[in-house]
């Protein structure tokens, strides 16, 4: 069923239940000399690479591979755009390894055909700080697929990971391959729903016009908690610490300091976007908001080109009603002219989905573990990890 995976140290479909398994890792590190010092064999007609994501001309082919290549939805309508300066912010994170930036090319032609990336993070799982990469953006260009490229760069991606001494991943992905830590869905908040509809995004719902739907879903101007404001450099320290509480709660979330939270979490223009809340009365930051910018191509439709979609990254509410908070981040969103606002069902999320009327997509997502087994798998709400 899947030749590739069985082949891996990842939790296996016939161990599910198995809980005479300890938890964590499923093979030992090997020495570091015991790791396959070449590059695995590509098909002749490729090579390997290494992305330099600091300039514009690799930065610009990656944009372009994946703008014509990456995820699309069930029914191809949409396709993730991701911009370069997203690409550049979510790969180059503090302690990032230009290795694990990887691309292959037609060596005749020069062309880019396939990608692959990791980023390192600190990721705790129950007790236990793990050192990790983060595996994404992997693409193989459509005229290339079914080939098994994939284990190919999934396994020279592994080769850099461990010369650098790690020995752990975590990733997601829309398909169910061995075996989901968690499974969790996707949720839609309409802003702009008069185009969702045009495009196909979403339909008008039953003994529903257009302007009964565009009055549902309007939104205030202004947002309404007082002291809510735009993050800024100086409240790093505070937010690290509202963070650091909050994702100790849950079974497996990133274990961030504040330099993580300098470059995931402070506003990059067009890329993530952070709102604290300042309490007048004793200027502390007591809550927190913060989305990321992932516009989809629109395939096919003659009016528009992209939809604007904002997708929840990480939240803490200690004083504001997490309810409230959400629906200043929606106003923002709304205003700032995002077509849509995304949101899992991961950490607190359900608490607030139904109330400030999201719906479920048609998609879910699917968050894996390389080479950690954990005894149990996890609902959704025991998730404190957002990948983008
Ligand atoms: S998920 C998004 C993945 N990208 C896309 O969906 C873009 C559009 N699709 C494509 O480009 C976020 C191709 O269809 C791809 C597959 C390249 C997906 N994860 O070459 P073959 C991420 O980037 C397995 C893992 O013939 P293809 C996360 C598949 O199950 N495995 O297929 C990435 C099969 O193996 P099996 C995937 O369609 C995490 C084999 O590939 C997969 O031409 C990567 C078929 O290969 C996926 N999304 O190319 C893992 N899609 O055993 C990281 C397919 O079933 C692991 N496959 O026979 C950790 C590594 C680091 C460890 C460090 C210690
Ligand atoms: C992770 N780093 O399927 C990368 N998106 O629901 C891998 N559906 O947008 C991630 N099909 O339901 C891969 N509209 C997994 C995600 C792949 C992309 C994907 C889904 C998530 C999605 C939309 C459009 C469906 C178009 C036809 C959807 C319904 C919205 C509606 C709004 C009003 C209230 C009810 C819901």
């Amino acid at each position: 069923r899947h030749a590739f995976w069985e082949t891996q140290p990842v939790g296996q479909f016939r161990d599910i239940g198995d809980t005479s398994f300890p938890e964590g890792p499923i093979e030992p590190p090997t020495p570091l000399s015991a790791v396959k010092q070449e590059p695995y064999n590509l098909p002749a007609l490729y090579e390997w690479i290494t992305c330099d994501m600091d300039t514009e001309e690799m930065c610009t082919e990656v944009y372009i591979l994946l703008m014509n290549n990456y995820v699309e939805d069930d029914e191809n309508m949409f396709r993730f755009n991701y911009s370069k300066e997203f690409l550049q912010w979510a790969l180059r994170p503090p302690g990032y390894f230009k290795s694990w930036h990887i691309g292959v090319r037609v060596k005749s032609s020069k062309k880019l055909v396939a990608f692959i990336t990791g980023v390192p993070a600190r990721i705790r799982v129950h007790g236990d700080i793990v050192s990790m990469a983060e595996v994404n953006f992997l693409c193989v260009h459509k005229k290339l697929r079914s080939k098994r490229l994939a284990p190919v760069l999934i396994k020279e991606v592994t080769r850099r990971i461990h010369l650098e001494n790690i020995w752990q991943a975590a990733y997601t992905a829309g398909i169910v391959i061995p075996t989901p830590i968690a499974t969790c869905q996707y949720w839609h908040r309409s802003l702009n729903p008069k185009k969702l509809i045009d495009v196909g995004f979403s339909r008008l719902g039953a003994r529903m016009t257009m302007s009964r739907t565009i009055k549902l879903y309007k939104l205030p101007d202004s947002t309404i908690t007082p002291g809510f404001r735009k993050m800024e450099l100086r409240d790093v320290p505070a937010v690290t610490r509202l963070i650091r509480g909050y994702l100790s709660r849950f079974v497996v979330a990133p274990d961030f300091d504040e330099n993580d939270v300098e470059h995931w979490i402070l506003p990059t223009q067009n890329v993530v976007d952070s709102y604290v809340v300042e309490s007048p009365e004793v200027h502390e930051i007591t809550d927190f908001c913060s989305f990321y910018t992932l516009p989809s191509t629109i395939l096919g439709n003659p009016n528009y080109k992209t939809l604007k979609a904002a997708y929840s990254y990480y939240t803490v509410a200690t004083k504001t009603p997490l309810i409230q908070l959400m629906n200043d981040a929606l106003i923002v969103a709304r205003r700032e002219e995002y077509d849509v606002f995304n949101a899992l069902d991961v950490m607190e999320n359900e608490s607030f989905l139904k109330e400030l009327k999201f719906g479920p997509g048609d998609g879910k997502l699917h968050y894996y573990l390389y080479n950690y087994r954990l005894r149990h798998p996890m609902k959704p709400s025991e998730l404190g990890l957002v990948l983008l």
